[in-house]
This record gives C-alpha cells, structure tokens and sequence, in this order.
C-alpha cells in the first residue's frame, strides 16, 4: 500500500496524487504541511520540512519529481521511456518545471495565497509576463510532439500540467499559444489530473 503526505494543494504532492491514480495505485493520503503542520514522526522521514514523501510498501522517498520517477520505474515502465536520449529529453521538461515555478511563484503567491492589501501588482505582472514568456519554450516542444515524454502520456506530462493549471487558472494574460492549449485540453480530460489536480488553488 502507498502511503503520500501533505496536503493536496500543492503543486508537489499533486503530482504525485495524480500519477497514483494515473498508475491505479491504491494508496492513502495524509494531510500534512501548511495548515496542518508537520508532526514528529514526519520530520524524521523528511527533515526538510517539506511535502510531499511517500511509504511505498517500507521504502520512503521524498523529493516529487525522484518520487514519479521511482514509481514510474516500479510500477508503471511505460510511462517513462527506455531509449536514453528520449529519457533524457522527457526528463529535461521535469526539472524545467522548477524555472517555470521559480518565473509563476510571484503572481501565484500574490493573486491566490495572499490577501489583496498585500498584492504587490508589479511583482504580479512581471511574474505573470516571465511564465507567459517560458510557456513559449513549451508551445515550441509541443509543435513536435504531443506529449512533453514524446509520442505518449507518461511522468514528464506530470509537473509541467500541475504547474498549467495555475497558469490557466490564476487571473493573468495569457498569449494565444495553440500547441499549449491542445495539451493542457488534453489533460483535463484525465481523470487523475480532473480529481488530484483541477481542485481549488487556495
Ligand atoms: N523540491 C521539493 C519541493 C517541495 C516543496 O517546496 N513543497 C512545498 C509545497 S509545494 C512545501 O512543502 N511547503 C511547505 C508547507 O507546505 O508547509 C519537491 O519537489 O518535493
């Protein structure tokens, strides 16, 4: 049985909800971080004080993207690629991820975690033009193929569609970007991604 911790609204323990159900993986999930706090027993698995980790039958792992890859590897092969330039290539749109977070982190905090009288709108707009300006580098990746782990779904679709569905959902200006818009269409229509994705930012 897998077990995750931390709490569904973040963008890490997301993915790793989606891709449980994506796999069909029974598991449970267990609040934890932000509102809920850290417990003891957590902290001992995971001293960073972040979320998410996961128990996998006795073997904990924390860190989101080693943990899709971990239970890619385990339980779902042909969601990650064999070849290694493919590997290497889809696993390149994973740790992009953390620029596109670090470029949205401004206009995500300030439009969705923080209360208006403490919106800084410069910081917004320039955060919101930063992420419109990479999610042209995605546009271009998916022109030439349709999934960002090559011909098919599989973990490297995983944190940049977390990390689109805030870009599609938070109140910014968004260029027409045709290619981004069929993927992310795509997506919603997974039902993984509808239930342990597509839920309340705030
Ligand atoms: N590189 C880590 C980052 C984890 C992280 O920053 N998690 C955030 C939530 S998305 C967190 O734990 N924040 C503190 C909290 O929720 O209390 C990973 O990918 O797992």
């Amino acid at each position: 049985m897998l077990t995750i911790w931390g709490r569904l609204n973040s963008h890490n323990v997301k993915k790793i909800a989606w891709i449980a159900q994506e796999i069909g993986l029974p598991h449970q999930r267990i609040d934890m971080g932000g509102k809920f706090g850290f417990t003891g027993q957590y902290l001992a698995m995971n001293p960073n004080r972040l979320i998410p980790t996961i128990d996998d039958d006795g073997f904990v792992l924390w860190e989101s993207n080693a943990i899709l890859r971990y239970l890619a590897a385990r339980h779902a092969p042909h969601l990650w690629p064999d070849d290694p330039k493919q590997r290497g290539r889809a696993d390149r749109w994973m740790d992009w991820q953390f620029q596109f977070a670090d470029a949205q982190r401004d206009a995500f905090l300030g439009l969705v975690r923080h209360k208006p009288d403490r919106r800084d709108a410069d910081a917004i707009s320039r955060s919101a033009a930063a992420a419109a300006g990479l999610m042209h580098i995605l546009d271009a990746e998916l022109a030439r193929q349709p999934w960002l782990t090559g011909a098919n779904f599989g973990i490297a679709d995983v944190p940049m569609g977390v990390y689109a569905y805030t870009y599609f959902t938070i109140p910014i200006e968004r260029p027409d970007l045709p290619n981004l818009a069929h993927w992310y269409a795509r997506l919603t229509a997974r039902p993984g991604f509808a239930a342990q994705v597509m839920i309340p930012l705030s």
